[in-house]
C-alpha cells in the first residue's frame, strides 16, 4: 500500500451529515439561480457527461465555439454567478493553506452512469493555489495520475463529506472520475453525486 502523492491531502468524512445537508441546500439555492448546463467539448461539440454550474466571481464554462474558459456570467442566462457560500469560503481557509480566497467554485453533478475522463486542470493562471474538492452524495471512484498522460495512476473511493486538496507538485496531475457507485448515499433524494471544486483563477495578491 502506497500513500498519496506529495501535495494531495485527503480529509475523509471532513463534513458530517448536518454539514452535508446544509451544503446541499446551498447548492440547491445556487442552481435555482444558475441552472445546471450541459458543457460541450471545444471543436467537436461533444457533450460532457456531467452537468455543471458555478458560484463565485468567475465560473468555468466550455462550448464548441470558444472552448474552455472562466467567465463572470452564466452561459445561458448571462447573469452573474451567485456568491460562494460562506461555509465553503471557511472550508477553503481551513484546508487550502493559501492566503487569498477562491474566485471560482465549479459544481459538477454526476448521474448514476456519468464519468469524467482523465484531464489536467490548467485553465487557471495561478497554479500556486491548490484546488479544494468537496464531494457529496453517492460515492465515486476517483483516479489520479502523473503530470504526463499515460503514466501510472492510483484510485481512491470518495464518499459524501470527503474533501481532497490538490496542490503543490500535484496541482497539474491528470485526474478523473471512473464511476459513480449508485445508491451509496441517502443525501440526494434522486441519487447521484455532486462535486464542488474551489479554485483561484487569477494571480493572487
Ligand atoms: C487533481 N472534477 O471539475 S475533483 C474538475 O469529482 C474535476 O468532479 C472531479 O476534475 C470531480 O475539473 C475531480 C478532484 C480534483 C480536482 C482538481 C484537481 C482533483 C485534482 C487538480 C489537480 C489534481
Ligand atoms: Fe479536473
Amino acid at each position: 500500500m502506497s500513500g498519496l502523492p506529495e501535495g494531495v491531502t485527503y480529509f475523509p468524512a471532513c463534513l458530517g451529515r448536518p454539514e452535508q445537508v446544509a451544503l446541499l441546500e446551498s447548492v440547491r439555492q445556487i442552481v435555482r439561480d444558475a441552472p445546471l448546463f450541459v458543457p460541450v467539448m471545444p471543436r467537436t461539440g461533444k457533450p460532457m457527461q456531467v452537468r455543471m454550474s458555478n458560484c463565485g466571481a468567475l465560473g468555468w464554462v466550455t462550448d464548441k465555439q470558444n472552448g474552455y474558459r472562466y467567465q463572470p456570467f452564466h452561459p445561458v442566462t448571462r447573469r452573474a454567478w451567485p456568491a460562494i457560500p460562506e461555509r465553503l469560503l471557511a472550508l477553503w481557509r481551513a484546508v487550502s493553506d493559501f492566503p487569498h480566497p477562491p474566485e471560482a467554485c465549479l459544481i459538477n453533478y454526476y448521474a448514476d452512469t456519468a464519468k469524467m475522463g482523465l484531464h489536467q486542470d490548467r485553465d487557471e493562471a495561478e497554479f500556486a493555489a491548490p484546488v479544494v474538492s468537496v464531494s457529496i452524495g453517492d460515492d465515486c471512484l476517483f483516479r489520479i495520475g502523473g503530470t504526463q498522460r499515460g503514466g501510472k495512476t492510483q484510485s481512491i473511493r470518495l464518499a459524501s463529506g470527503d474533501v481532497i486538496v490538490l496542490g503543490g507538485p500535484s496541482r497539474l496531475r491528470y485526474h478523473g472520475v471512473d464511476r459513480i457507485y449508485p445508491s451509496t448515499s441517502t443525501l440526494l433524494k434522486d441519487g447521484g453525486r455532486i462535486n464542488l471544486t474551489l479554485r483561484r483563477v487569477t494571480p493572487a495578491g
